[in-house]
């Protein structure tokens, strides 16, 4: 295939109907990008897109992938950082050409070109996308996780690092040294106080290398938290299709995504931010309550269905939301168990927020795989699932649907749907854990054995009576077939 097939900024003209606007001014990179998978092309890219569109700026936004994903820089550069936006809604696709990325690069291989721009005045904001693991955090305490091998060896050599503390301290480390301002760090990833906690894993580490950088980091970095939504699949194949379809040349990288999209984000900048207020973004002084809904209530149920979908075999979240008695019994923990743990303001009416997810579930042109939500649950269920058990049982609230979504997950960890079909695990847990629900003979060694990881479950919670006890009755049930345990949840009063 020629290149002059492929995506091109010296030919867009053409593409007009697929662009926000025909204006446009090539911007300066203010944004450096940690992570930069569909998601953040679907979300923070198209914000930043068309705040520059309405508001200018420099607001050029460099993506950086962590896992040396040379692959995915070269599909993206190869195209000039060019992509298309596959919006699939209930009435039909939009396919829009994204012009805000402008470069790409791929750690460890560009170390020394991300560390220029991570210099560089210009860049203003530095954001992430890494998902859960990627903080390298210690569930335990907060901090950076000291036992983890990336971040030990950032420690020992600090000037080439490869974690996110490590290259954020690095970063931040060059920036004082030269008596400049620091950047913004904003995370964007599905965890409480998401901002908080990403500043505790990168004080806690600088602290190890120079107690006086952390202490400067600490007064004057900020780390605003933020809310981020909008469910984004994996690129398949019928993506592809779909953007040469519409544009008449080849994207190789397009992302589908539904057509809703939300950002909350705290309002605290120290060096400017894009004017993303004109592109619907929330910026708001405390995000605490958007954030924590929608952990609960919408990647909650996510990882419900995702985990018993996997049993029962069903693939994408339509599939599973069609079916009557699961979507009966996603409905009722969100009215039941999740909604009464949310201290949300007045005008937030969380049982219309219940009922607009279930909608966007049932969006059949998503194609979102069952299996891309199941990965990682030792970090994902901690802020999605066992922090509301947490909430419900000091509110003396049921959660027993909840601690079905946490039984279906240990059975899950054993690899294997209920008609014997086998699936990977991905997981950076996922090997101790497959070896321990396999090794347990019955419900009760099951679930003690689980209960005893610490990274998952914090003591208090693994010494709840009332949870082994709602564990063991859901793992029971799911030992008996998937579907027939769905369906007596499902008419739980
Ligand atoms: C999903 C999220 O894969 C997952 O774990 O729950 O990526 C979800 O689609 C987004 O948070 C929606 O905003």
């Amino acid at each position: 295939m020629t290149s002059a097939n492929r995506l091109a900024r010296t030919r867009l003209d053409p593409l007009q109907p697929h662009l926000l606007s025909p204006e446009w001014r090539e911007p300066d990179i203010g944004i450096v990008h940690l992570g930069i998978g569909n998601f953040h092309r679907a979300h923070e890219a198209l914000y930043t897109e068309e705040a520059m569109l309405a508001r200018g700026g420099d607001w050029g936004i460099c993506g950086v992938t962590l896992q040396g994903d040379v692959s995915k820089r070269d599909a993206l550069m190869a195209q000039d950082g060019l992509y298309s936006v596959v919006e699939r809604g209930p009435d039909g696709e939009r396919v829009t050409v994204v012009r805000a990325l402008r470069e790409v690069l791929a750690m460890p291989f560009d170390r020394a070109r991300l560390f220029e721009l991570l210099a560089d005045a210009r860049v203003r904001i530095v954001s992430l996308t890494v998902t859960e693991k990627g903080y390298c955090r210690d569930a335990t305490t907060g901090d950076a996780d000291f036992s983890h091998a990336a971040v030990v060896s950032d420690l020992a050599r600090p000037d080439e690092p490869s974690t996110v503390p490590g290259i954020l301290t690095a970063a931040l480390k060059a920036r004082r040294d030269a008596g400049m301002p620091p950047f913004t760090v904003l995370s964007c990833d599905n965890l409480s106080h998401n901002g908080a906690a990403l500043k505790r894993v990168v004080v806690s580490f600088a602290a190890r290398l120079s107690p006086s950088l952390a202490a400067w980091i600490e007064s004057h970095v900020a780390f605003p938290s933020t809310m981020v939504d909008r469910i984004v699949p994996a690129t398949a194949n019928a993506d592809r299709k779909a953007a040469r379809d519409a544009l008449g040349v080849i994207d190789d990288v397009p992302v589908p995504c539904e057509p809703f999209r939300q950002w909350v984000i705290e309002d605290r900048f120290t060096a400017g931010r894009p004017a993303w207020e004109v592109a619907g973004a929330q910026l708001v002084d405390d995000v605490a309550p958007f954030e924590i809904a929608k952990l609960r209530m919408l990647n909650a149920t996510h990882s419900t269905l995702a985990y018993l979908s996997m049993l029962a075999g069903f693939e994408t979240v339509s599939d599973a939301v069609s079916h009557a008695p699961l979507r009966t019994l996603i409905h009722a923990m969100m009215t039941h168990e999740i909604a009464p743990t949310l201290d949300v303001p007045a005008s937030f009416d969380l049982l219309a927020y219940r009922d607009a997810l279930l909608d966007r579930y049932a969006n059949p042109a998503l194609k979102h795989r069952c299996a891309q939500i199941a990965m990682d649950g030792s970090q994902k269920l901690p802020p999605r699932i066992l922090s509301t058990i947490h909430a419900c049982i000091a509110m003396g609230q049921p959660f027993e649907r909840l601690a079905l979504a946490v039984a279906a997950w240990f059975m899950f960890l054993r690899g294997q749907t209920d008609d014997g079909t086998r699936y990977t695990i991905s997981d950076p847990l996922g090997e101790r854990l497959t070896q321990l629900s396999l090794s347990a003979g019955n419900a009760e060694q099951l679930v003690d054995a689980m209960l005893g990881v610490r990274e998952v479950f914090p003591e208090a919670l693994a010494n709840e009576k009332a949870l082994r006890a709602s564990l063991i009755r859901g793992v029971r049930l799911l030992e008996g077939g998937t579907r027939p345990a769905i369906e007596r949840y499902a008419e739980m009063r």
